[in-house]
């Protein structure tokens, strides 16, 4: 297990942990949290061994916002800095080329809501909270709140979660579809590594290109995002993964997928 200052990174044959760790302070995320998260991501975006992330919290919170010490002191010029580099952090994880499962074990709130809806798949804990509280403190979201939020669980729901500052339990953010699932705390950690192997047991590239797929179609219209899954699909087929997948199937056995 590699700990940094605020992260305790753990591989698990081909599955990466990632824990924000800094309990004392909810695991919010402040400038060094940032950093290092991006770091991992960037480290660990070429790394073939790697297939999912889990991305988790210590204690009783998954991410209870943006460090609110930091934004207090942050004058117009450090604010736009703090939004681009939480931003940036944002776009590696939706874009990072293996899923990224949240599971969401405690508070997630602001930047730790957005940070979960960044993910591709959110797995919660009963005991979990969510919200986007930043009109308590005189704010709207930075990373990207106002975005996600409205296109997982439409703009009624977005509007009323981010007017109101509301923290919704698990099984009311499960009813509305801001997580897909919620589970016993003690089985969340056991069911995130559950979904991580059965996704990588199937084909690693036809996981990469569908996920690529969903979320560059999302910005698209169906028709536009149509193409684009036409042309992948032309893609995949041209590939061993997609050649040893047709022929298990028909062999009657087991894929064994390259990769590639
Ligand atoms: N930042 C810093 N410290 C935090 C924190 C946070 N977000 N949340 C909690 N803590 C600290 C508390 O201050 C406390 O520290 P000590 O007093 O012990 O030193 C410790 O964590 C334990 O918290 P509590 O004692 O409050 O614990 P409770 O169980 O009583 O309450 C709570 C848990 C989650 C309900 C409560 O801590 C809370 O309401 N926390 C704040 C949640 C929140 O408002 N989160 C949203 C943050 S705003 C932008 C970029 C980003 C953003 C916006 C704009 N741009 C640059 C434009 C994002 C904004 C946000 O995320």
């Amino acid at each position: 297990m590699t700990e940094l200052k605020n992260l305790l990174v753990e591989k698990r044959d081909d599955i990466l942990m990632i824990t924000v760790n800094r309990e004392k302070a909810l695991n919010a995320l402040n400038d060094e949290t940032i950093t290092e998260l991006q770091q991992v991501f960037n480290n660990h975006k070429d790394d073939k061994s790697i297939r999912c992330v889990i991305l988790t919290g210590a204690g009783k919170a998954f991410v209870a916002g943006a460090d609110i010490g930091e934004l207090a002191a942050a004058d117009v010029t450090k604010g736009k800095a703090v939004s681009e580099k939480g931003l940036k952090l944002m776009d590696t994880i939706q874009n990072y080329p293996r899923p990224v499962i949240a599971a969401v074990n405690g508070f997630a709130l602001g930047g730790g809501c957005e940070m979960a809806m960044a993910c591709d798949i959110r797995l919660a804990s009963e005991k979990a909270r969510l919200g986007q509280p930043e009109v308590n403190l005189g704010l709207i979201p930075g990373y990207g709140g106002t975005q996600r939020l409205s296109r997982l669980v439409g703009r009624g729901k977005a509007m009323q979660l981010i007017l109101s500052g509301e923290m919704i339990t698990a099984a009311e953010a499960h009813r509305i579809g801001l997580v897909d699932e919620i589970y016993p705390p003690e089985q969340l950690m056991e069911k995130a590594l559950e979904l991580a192997k059965l996704i990588n047991s199937k084909s690693p590239v036809a996981v990469k290109m569908a996920k690529e797929c969903i979320n560059r179609g999302l910005d698209m219209t169906l028709e536009n995002g149509c193409k684009l899954e036409m042309n992948k699909f032309g893609d995949i087929c041209g590939t061993e993964d997609k050649k040893e997948g047709t022929a298990a199937f028909l062999e009657k056995r087991k894929a064994n997928f390259p990769g590639k």
